[in-house]
């Protein structure tokens, strides 16, 4: 049995706890506390991290953990990047400018990228048609990033274990030598 530790990052409210609450087998282990910045329509946020469990049908297990949203503690995801085999972007395409979200992302985790396989998810599509998927990809191939990107709805199990399988796919390619 092996165990594996993914990351996944994004601007508060994206839906990384969201996500992991939708895959993980064991309650979540949560660290929201109440909002005190009032320019995010959001009651609670995630200080610390968000930690959750995913047993793959091999038997090996996925640790799943969360970074804290807000950018001023970004100099925890060069921690949380440490030993995980691959980082999932979240990005909220009902925000004001969700492309430069995701630059942001890329860019913070530039050094990781370059040896970690990622999958990036775009939620809200659905109601927030633009940009499109391919607005997005046009950004990546720009940056001569080729990383695999989708829509989805993180609370939905199936669209999460997509984004999962999607690094886990990767891996076993050997694209990354992990
Ligand atoms: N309508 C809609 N709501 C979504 C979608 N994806 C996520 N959400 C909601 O957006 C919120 C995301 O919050 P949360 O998971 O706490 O984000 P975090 O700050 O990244 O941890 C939750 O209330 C989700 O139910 C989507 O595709 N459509
Ligand atoms: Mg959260």
């Amino acid at each position: 049995m092996n165990e594996y530790k993914i990351l996944f990052t994004g601007t508060m409210g994206a839906g990384k706890t969201t996500a992991i609450g939708s895959v993980s087998e064991a309650a979540p282990i949560v660290t929201d506390v109440a909002n005190t910045d009032l320019s995010l329509g959001k009651e609670r946020t995630t200080v610390g991290l968000d930690f959750g469990l995913l047993t793959l049908a091999s038997g090996d297990r996925i640790r799943l953990f969360g970074t804290p949203g807000q950018q001023r503690f970004d100099f925890l995801w060069k921690i949380l990047a440490k030993s995980a085999i691959g980082l999932i972007i979240l990005v909220d395409n009902s925000r004001s400018d969700p492309l430069a979200d995701l630059v942001v992302y890329l860019d913070g985790f530039a050094e990781d990228l370059s040896v970690l396989p990622c999958a990036i998810g775009i939620g809200r599509l659905d109601t927030h048609p633009v940009p499109t998927l391919e607005d997005y990809i046009d950004i990546l191939a720009n940056r001569n990033q080729l990383v695999p990107i989708m829509s989805v709805d993180v609370r939905r199990r199936e669209d999460v274990v997509l984004l999962i399988d999607t690094l886990l796919a990767q891996l076993e390619a050997n694209t990354f030598g992990a």
